[in-house]
């Protein structure tokens, strides 16, 4: 990318800062994603711990791997180098036991491609419906020589029908985690806090970057 859109992007970051009233003293992160639901599940999360972080709408790049780790953090390393700001990019993906995996890392394509109602209908003579959602959380700023990576997962199951679409996004409304007898999309954000697979991710690098920032 050449040095003038960099700079474009710079401005545009601040900007964006100013507009969303954060002081500009003290610390802010950004969490680059062009999903905002699941920016305001972060937000939530790590205003527990007072840490600020402004949403970076953009798609970050995503590499072809089956492993969400090493697409999370090629992809931190690529945005930090646009941004040149501490940045969050999280990866997720939803693991269904019967299915060996699938859709795994290719959870986006497919969602966007057959749905839920097409996991649904190709779930449809399956008694085992077990699946876990897992997240990778990476982080990267100026004072890191690599990203440090935290990972979060929530075990539940697929369900024969889709419940709560007006809450949640993605596969919510067809997930239902162990110990709950509703699904993600039936939940307010404070209670999908409570089990998400992000939720434990970020809980994690919450408590990094608070002992991080002591020392
Ligand atoms: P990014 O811009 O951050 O990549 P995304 O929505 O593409 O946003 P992911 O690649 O991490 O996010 O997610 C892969 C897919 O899994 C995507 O279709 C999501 O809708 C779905 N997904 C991820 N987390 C989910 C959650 O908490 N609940 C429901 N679906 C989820």
């Amino acid at each position: 990318m050449d040095s003038k859109l960099e700079n474009s992007h710079h401005n545009i970051n601040v900007n964006i800062v100013i507009a969303m009233g954060f002081p500009l003293k003290g610390k802010v992160i950004f969490f680059a994603t062009g999903n905002v639901n699941k920016f305001m599940e972060a937000k939530a999360v790590l205003s527990d711990y007072g840490i600020a972080v402004g949403m970076l709408r953009l798609k970050t790049l995503e590499i072809q791997s089956e492993d969400l780790e090493e697409i999370a953090k090629i992809s931190v390393v690529e945005t930090f180098r646009r941004l040149g700001l501490p940045v969050i990019v999280e990866d997720a993906g939803l693991f269904v036991e019967a299915l060996n995996g699938f859709p795994g890392p290719y959870s986006s394509y497919v969602y966007k491609t057959i749905g839920n109602a097409g996991l649904l209908k190709l779930m449809e003579n399956i008694a085992n419906r077990k699946a876990i959602f897992y997240s990778v959380v990476a982080y990267l700023s100026e004072e890191l020589d690599s990203p440090v990576c935290f990972k979060g997962e929530v075990k539940g199951e697929i369900t024969t029908i889709s419940k709560g679409a007006c809450m949640g996004f993605g596969f919510d409304p067809i997930f239902k985690p162990e110990d709950s007898e509703k699904t993600f999309a039936e939940m307010s954000i404070q209670e999908k806090n409570q089990y998400s697979h992000r939720a434990k991710a970020l809980r994690k690098f919450a408590e990094w970057y608070k002992s991080f920032q002591k020392q």
